[in-house]
C-alpha cells in the first residue's frame, strides 16, 4: 500500500524530510505547502509533488496518511490539531508548540481522537552515536549524571533565551529524559550575555530519582558540535564523534566538524523518517510522542522561570 504524505514547510527541515521520505519504497510525497509560493514549488519539485500555499488545507487533506509539520514553531500546535482531528498521523518538528498551553491542547486533541497519532521529531533518539550510548549504559547500572553540550553556529541569529531553549536545548532535555527514563523535578538556569543576548547557557537539572543533568549551550564560531556523556554507578560512557578521516596537509592534520545539524544528524533524520513510515503502516507511533513534546516544553518553561527568578524552579 502506498503511504501518502503531505509536508508543511519548505525550509531546510521540510526539504530534509522530503528527501528522506521520497527515498522510501512505497511512499509518495503528494503535496508540499509553504506560505512562500516559490519555496513551495521549489521543494515540491524535489519529489514531483503538488505545491500549495495553504498549510491548513494540507493538514486537513483526506487523501493523506501522514503530515510532516516543519513550518515556523508557533504554527506547529494548530496544524497538528487540524491533522489529528482528521485522524492523520503527524511528524511534528520540535518544539511541539511554543508555549505549554498549546502543547497541552495537542495532547488533548490526540486523546479525543482516541489513538496515538503524533510523533515529535526529537531525532537524536535515532542517532547511531546516541543509540550506542544507550546500549552501553545497559551494563553500567543506574544513571547518576548526564552531561550534554550543544554548540551552534547560528552567527546570524540573535536568539533570546526562550528560543535558545525551545529550539535548541529542548533536544538535550528530551535526551536526558530518554536516557535516564525519569523526569526533571527541578531546574536552575544561568545565562551569560555578551554581544548576543545569549552567549552561554548552563542548565542544572535534578531528576525525580536524584540523578542530575547538566546541559550547556554555546554559540560557537568553529562548528556545530554536540557532546554527550553519561556517568552511571559502574562506569561512564561518551558518545563517539561521527567518523571523519584525518587529513594531513601543509604541515597540519585536519578533521571535518561541520557547521550544521543536517550533516551531523543526517543518518538520524533518515532513520526517523523510516521509523515514522513503518509506524504508519503498523497504525502506531513508535518515536517520541506528544506527551514527550509537552513534557520537554514544561522543562523549558521552568528553565525560563529560573532565568528570571535566579532560583531553582520546580518543573
Ligand atoms: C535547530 O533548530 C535544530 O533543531 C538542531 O537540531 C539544533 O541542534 C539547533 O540548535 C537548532 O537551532
Amino acid at each position: 500500500m502506498t503511504i501518502r504524505i503531505g509536508v508543511i514547510g519548505a525550509g531546510g527541515m521540510g526539504r530534509e524530510h522530503i528527501k528522506n521520505l521520497a527515498a522510501i519504497d512505497g511512499v509518495e510525497v503528494m503535496v508540499v505547502a509553504d506560505i512562500d509560493a516559490t519555496a513551495a514549488l521549489d521543494a515540491a519539485g524535489l519529489c514531483d509533488a503538488a505545491a500549495s500555499t495553504d498549510a491548513a488545507d494540507v493538514a486537513a487533506d483526506s487523501r493523506l496518511d501522514g503530515v510532516v509539520i516543519a513550518s515556523p514553531d508557533d504554527t506547529h500546535a494548530d496544524l497538528t490539531i487540524v491533522a489529528v482531528e482528521r485522524g492523520r498521523f503527524v511528524l511534528c518538528e520540535k518544539p511541539l508548540a511554543s508555549v505549554v498551553a498549546d502543547a497541552e491542547r495537542v495532547v488533548a486533541a490526540e486523546a479525543t481522537a482516541g489513538r496515538p497519532l503524533v510523533q515529535v521529531a526529537f531525532m537524536r533518539q535515532y542517532d547511531p552515536a546516541h543509540l550506542q550510548v544507550r546500549s552501553a549504559m545497559n551494563d553500567l547500572g543506574l544513571v547518576r549524571h548526564v552531561r550534554a553540550v550543544h554548540r551552534n553556529t547560528n552567527h546570524q541569529w540573535e536568539r533570546p533565551l526562550d528560543l535558545v531553549l525551545s529550539q535548541s536545548l529542548i533536544h538535550d532535555v528530551h535526551t536526558a529524559r530518554w536516557l535516564t527514563g525519569t523526569e526533571f523535578s527541578s531546574i536552575t538556569t544561568q545565562v551569560v550575555s555578551g554581544p548576543r543576548p545569549v552567549e552561554h547557557v548552563v542548565l542544572l537539572g535534578v531528576m525525580a530519582d536524584g540523578s542530575t543533568v547538566t546541559i550547556e549551550f554555546v554559540e560557537a564560531a568553529y562548528g556545530y558540535d554536540v557532546e554527550l556523556e553519561v556517568t552511571c554507578e559502574r562506569g561512564m560512557v561518551t558518545a563517539p564523534q561521527p567518523a571523519q578521516p584525518v587529513v594531513r596537509s601543509e604541515g597540519a592534520a585536519h578533521q571535518h566538524v561541520g557547521d550544521d545539524w543536517f550533516g551531523r544528524f543526517s543518518e538520524a533524520y533518515r532513520l526517523e523518517a523510516e521509523d515514522w513510515i513503518a509506524g504508519i503502516r503498523a497504525g502506531e507511533v513508535r518515536g517520541p510522542t506528544s506527551v514527550d513534546g509537552l513534557t520537554a516544553q514544561r522543562v523549558v518553561d521552568a528553565a525560563i522561570r529560573s532565568a528570571v527568578s535566579g532560583e531553582r524552579e520546580q518543573v
